[in-house]
């Protein structure tokens, strides 16, 4: 889908600070797969589609999860985990994309998952790190993604993980088995 097509598609279900966001996200999620080697044109659409979901109704994307037999963890788990599947699922029945690429991006934007592929990491990192953001770290989030996809990945995982756990809030698994798994790998390339 040409990019000015899809802006104009997810404008409709995004808020004025989640669509300027999403530009972000689509900027940043560019430059990080020139540098990083990710497909440009999947990143691009990935990006202006990760939140797409992000306003739905807690319940419509409750009933989503039970019948399109969605992990069955993410219901007792942060309702904010919810948007990330339920918008892949969407955006293949309501925008149409069926790129499976670009719907797991989408589909993994904010928990990760073991062996991510270079896309799904750009765009993890670009929700992190895209020029919106203003939060403590965020700037060595940026300066660690001029140089290796994967140290930003860890740190932004790490981040996330520490902020949940010092709220008292639970780890959902997946971000856990992400974070693990980045961490052994790297070990074994000591
Ligand atoms: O949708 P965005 O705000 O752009 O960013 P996102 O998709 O990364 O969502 C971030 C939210 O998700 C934030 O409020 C924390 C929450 N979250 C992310 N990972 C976990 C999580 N919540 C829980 N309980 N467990 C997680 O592992
Ligand atoms: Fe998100
Ligand atoms: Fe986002």
């Amino acid at each position: 889908m040409e990019r000015e097509k899809a802006l104009e598609v997810v404008k409709k279900q995004l808020t004025e600070h989640r669509y300027q966001h999403t530009l972000g996200v689509m900027e940043t999620a560019i430059e990080l797969s020139e540098r990083f080697n990710a497909d440009v044109k999947k990143a691009e659409t990935a990006a202006i589609f990760h939140d797409y979901a992000k306003f739905r109704p807690k319940d419509e994307m409750k009933q989503i999860i039970i019948d399109q037999h969605m992990p069955s963890d993410l219901l007792i788990h942060n309702t904010e985990l919810w948007h990330a599947p339920v918008g892949a699922y969407l955006v293949k029945t309501e925008v149409g994309i069926e790129d499976e690429e670009i719907l797991d991006a989408i589909r993994f934007h904010t928990s990760g998952r073991e062996e991510m592929t270079q896309l799904e990491k750009v765009i993890f990192v670009a929700d992190y790190i895209e020029p919106g953001r203003h939060f403590p770290g965020v700037e060595e989030g940026r300066e660690l993604a001029k140089q290796d996809l994967n140290d930003a990945l860890i740190y932004a995982l790490r981040n996330t993980i520490m902020f949940l756990a010092k709220k008292n809030h639970a780890i959902y698994p997946d971000t856990l088995r992400t974070y693990n798994f980045l961490i052994f790998e790297k070990m074994g390339e000591f």
